[in-house]
């Protein structure tokens, strides 16, 4: 793979909208990026393998629980700070990202935000730390744009839960030492477990074959008469709104992830545009590569500027769970068609793992699809907008 030359794009000078802390949290996870995630990324990728030893990085740069109080092992820093983290994360690769919004967003916060303080205590900081890797199981085999409908399920036995069921499709879970499972009790509520890796009939098979994610690992979750101690029911919340606030706090940090991913493609694409000469001038200076170009820096600088308003409102405890939608779809498929395009300006070098042009393509086919698809997120704004549900 080439060196790595990223030079970060900011044609509305939005740093003047930063503070210092924004920018100095957001330089170290660039550096970081730069210096151990580019120079390996191709590889694992096309390994098809997650690259375990940049756990202890990611923990280093606050990746792991941003937002979470440092008392529990966490960054403690705001919503923009860790917006930026995200996105320098997955400007080098979606994957990577995905690794680190599982653990902070969908393992980290609902322990947070459901657990009780010995919860809180025993996972968090191990969490933080990268100690402890974890995987949120919500998505199951039959359920997935609809989880509401989940089967998998508890029993109360006296003195334990017997959980059985399967979850597909989960981030981390070939090597997680924790799971955050979503499952229905027997009044057909649902609820947060925490699954150690150990239970016996606890099962985590790596799911193979993925052209998308590769350097993330993915996989099932089997419960087979899972005994769960009691003590491991996050006891602060039950209904389909658990997990679903858990999905508000990821889909944020993707709104943000997915404009790395963008920048990333147009940094390259312009660099190579300049350098590649056919018919004695640089392709750059044909009038179709330059409308590639110039919508490429228009999209970017509008999802720059409605996700860092987005920070702000959740700074002020007032996004909307729908604003999060409109953002995570917007700069999705934004990040998509600029993948897209770039890689055209790239010729046949587009295809190769030279450039990572390629590679955000594909990944951005899974980040379209989780977290609630593109077409998910557009009925969840027409739902906001009209009133009506169209899901059902
Ligand atoms: P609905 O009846 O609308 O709502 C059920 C309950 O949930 C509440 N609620 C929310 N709460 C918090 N945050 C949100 N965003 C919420 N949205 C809804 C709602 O108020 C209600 O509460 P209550 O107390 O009245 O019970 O639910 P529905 O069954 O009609 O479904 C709505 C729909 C389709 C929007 C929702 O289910 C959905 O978002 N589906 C998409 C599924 C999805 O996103 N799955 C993601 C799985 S995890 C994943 O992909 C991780 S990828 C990780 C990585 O690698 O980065
Ligand atoms: P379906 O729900 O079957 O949807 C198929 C198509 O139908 C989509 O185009 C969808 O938009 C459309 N559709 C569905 N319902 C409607 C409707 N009412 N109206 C119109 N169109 C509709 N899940 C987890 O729980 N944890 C994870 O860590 C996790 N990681 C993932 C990692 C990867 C790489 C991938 C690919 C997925 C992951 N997921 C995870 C699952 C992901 O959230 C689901 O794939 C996603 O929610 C969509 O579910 P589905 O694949 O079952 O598609």
């Amino acid at each position: 793979m080439k060196p790595d030359l990223f030079q970060a794009p900011d044609y509305y000078l939005l740093d003047e909208l930063l503070s210092d802390e924004h920018k100095m949290v957001r330089d170290a996870a660039r550096e970081w990026v730069k210096r151990e995630v580019s120079p390996i990324i191709e590889d694992y990728a096309q390994k098809a393998e997650f690259p375990k030893q940049i756990i202890s990085g990611l923990a280093d740069i606050g990746a792991f629980g941003p937002y979470i109080p440092e008392e529990y092992g966490g960054a403690g820093l705001d919503q923009i700070s860790y917006g930026l983290i995200m996105q320098e994360i997955e400007r080098g690769d979606s994957g990577v990202r995905s690794t680190a919004s599982v653990q902070s967003s969908l393992v980290m916060y609902p322990i947070w935000k459901y657990g009780n303080e010995e919860q809180r205590k025993k996972y968090l900081p191990k969490l933080a730390s990268g100690e402890f890797m974890g995987c949120f199981g919500l998505t199951e085999p039959d359920y997935g744009s609809n989880p509401g409908g989940m089967i998998t399920n508890f029993k109360d036995m006296g003195d334990h839960y017997l959980l059985n069921g399967a979850k597909m499709w989960i981030s981390n879970a070939p090597f997680a030492d924790i799971a955050v499972v979503w499952a229905k009790n027997e009044e057909g509520r649902i609820h947060g477990l925490i699954v150690e890796r150990g239970m016996e009939g606890f099962s985590t098979p790596e799911t193979h074959n993925k052209w998308s994610l590769r350097a993330s690992a993915t996989g099932e979750l089997i419960f087979d008469n899972v005994k769960v101690p009691k003590e491991n029911l996050l006891p602060n919340k039950s209904g389909l709104g658990g997990p679903l606030g858990c999905l508000d706090s990821a889909r944020y940090g993707i709104a943000w992830g997915a404009i790395g991913a963008a920048m990333d493609c147009y940094d390259t694409a312009l660099r190579y545009a300049k350098e590649r000469v056919q018919f004695d001038k640089p392709i750059a200076a044909t009038q179709l590569q330059q409308k590639k170009l110039a919508e490429m820096i228009t999209e970017i600088t509008k999802a720059q500027l409605l996700t860092w308003r987005l920070g702000v409102l959740r700074n002020e405890g007032k996004a909307t769970s729908a604003q999060i939608s409109m953002a995570k779809r917007n700069n999705v498929d934004m990040a998509l068609h600029i993948a897209r395009e770039a890689r055209q300006i790239l010729g046949g070098m587009g295809i190769t793992g030279e450039y990572s042009i390629m590679r955000h393509m594909m990944n951005l086919e899974s980040v379209i699809t989780y977290e609630g698809t593109h077409d998910i997120h557009l009925l969840i704004t027409g739902l906001d907008i009209t009133g009506h549900a169209a899901f059902k």
